[in-house]
């Protein structure tokens, strides 16, 4: 890093993160039943290249080396989140301790290395029962999650130093019931905002037992945020960026928030508005300990009359783009963060996500990914400015520790900071890997005073 080193507050978080079914494998072993996502991929033409998480990272037999690579690059924080179907294999009644006991080894190994640990509850991989019984538009959901919440903090407890109910419900909700692109792959635009109100609910839901359980952690919620930006100065694009806005991040931060959908969306949605039982907007708002915000991309707006549903479409404005096809745009975050502490009063926030796929090539052994370093560089500064703006941002958790699973593009687009030869099942740091343990340590001098 140059003399431009960002300077972050000495107890800053710095982390990676990464998701049960898209590192674990070992999908048969010790009791997991199968998830939405096993069925998903068993479905042909669904995930690139026919790919499925049975293998991964095979991170649930190579869980301390994977560890131990964490220590070696100095993150003081490793955000996982816990796989349902290993706790309740047919999603509720019997449980199953030998899932417990993988996270419980897994915290403990952490808190063993110095390394704090950030648990997920939910990162989209459903039990295939529950889907069964109508997954997330059907009600009984939401008790089924409450029983789940309470199994895993009743067992790991305040060693977690944070709890997320959810991660990302816009994408279990709308690409899962909505638009058909994840699992359990229905489009139906009706059943994607039913299932949006019951993932909400269940979080709310969930705070008290999981309070109760663990007093000394820190409880909140993961939301993926796209910053809409209108295509021109005119009043019909600024409406359609709105109109995004409200489908992509309001539907989300107004209920948590504001304790209310937002009442322009709720028109706009006509007849395929959520049924809403009494007190529920009380349970989805209540007060939460961090928001945790997950940033990748912006998108640009114009209005489209032509267009179904919201009459909008969105433009390519980025020309710099990232393996996804996604624009990089790191001031996105920046306008992102200083925007959602102005429009509503926020608990700390944390940026549990940030990363980029990239085309990266193993050359004599190594991977020298300039790209991603470059994204993260920009994208930390971004950060820094949102804080400098005023914004309490805690921590940044780079997405992702290994490369891995990336859902319906299969193991086609690398996200990871660590190489992953799914051969032989190999793991090397890549360069972004040493600029970040370099950073984070640069950052960890300065804490302590030392010249830089
Ligand atoms: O890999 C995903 C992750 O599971 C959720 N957030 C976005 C990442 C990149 O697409």
């Amino acid at each position: 890093m140059s003399s431009s080193t960002p300077t972050f507050p000495p107890d800053f978080t710095w982390g990676v993160a990464t998701s049960s079914y898209q590192i674990e494998g070992a999908v048969h072993e010790d009791g997991r039943g199968p998830s939405i996502w096993d069925t998903f991929c068993a479905t042909p033409g669904k995930i690139a290249n026919g790919d499925t998480g049975d293998v991964a990272c095979d991170h649930y037999h190579r869980w301390e080396q994977d560890l131990d690579l964490m220590q070696e690059l100095r993150v003081g924080a490793y955000r996982f989140s816990v796989a349902w179907p290993r706790v309740f294999p047919e999603g509720t009644g019997r449980l199953e301790e030998r899932g417990l006991d993988f996270y419980e080894r897994l915290v403990d190994g952490l808190l063993a290395r110095g390394i704090e640990p950030h648990v997920t509850l939910y990162h989209w991989d459903l039990p295939q029962a529950l889907q069964d019984a109508g997954g997330w538009p059907e009600r009984r959901i939401v008790d089924a999650f409450v029983a789940y919440a309470d199994a895993v903090t009743r067992r790991l407890g305040d060693r977690v130093v944070s709890y997320a109910t959810l991660n990302e419900p816009w994408c279990s909700a709308f690409l899962g019931y909505g638009q058909g692109e994840h699992a359990p792959g229905l489009s139906d635009h009706a059943a994607g905002l039913q299932a949006a109100h019951h993932l909400l609910v269940a979080h709310g839901a969930a705070l008290d037992v999981m309070r109760a359980n663990a007093p000394g952690s820190r409880h909140g919620i993961v939301l993926n945020l796209n910053p809409a930006y209108p295509a021109s100065d005119s009043d019909e694009d600024a409406l359609a960026a709105r109109r995004f806005d409200g489908f992509f991040n309001r539907w989300y931060l107004d209920p948590i928030f504001l304790g209310a959908y937002p009442s322009d969306m709720w028109d706009a949605f006509g007849a395929n508005v959520p049924s809403v039982a009494e007190g529920d907007m009380a349970v989805v708002s209540k007060p939460i300990d961090f928001l945790g915000v997950n940033y990748y991309v912006r998108t640009v707006v114009a209005h489209d009359p032509d267009a179904p549903g919201l009459a909008l479409r969105t433009v390519a404005a980025d020309a710099e783009r990232t393996g996804m096809g996604w624009g990089v745009y790191p001031r996105g975050l920046t306008d992102l963060l200083v925007r959602i502490d102005r429009d509503y009063t926020l608990p700390p926030v944390y940026v549990t996500e940030n990363g980029a796929a990239y085309p990266d090539k193993v050359v004599d052994g190594a991977v020298r990914d300039a790209d991603r370093v470059h994204y993260f560089a920009r994208h930390i500064e971004a950060v820094q400015a949102a804080m400098q703006q005023g914004v309490d941002v805690r921590g940044y958790f780079a997405w992702s520790l290994l490369d891995n699973f990336e859902w319906a593009h299969g193991y086609d687009q690398r996200f990871g900071l660590v190489h992953v030869d799914f051969e032989t099942q190999e793991r090397f740091p890549k360069q972004s890997a040493r600029w970040y343990a370099d950073l984070i340590a640069r950052q960890g001098r300065a804490a302590a005073g030392a010249a830089t």
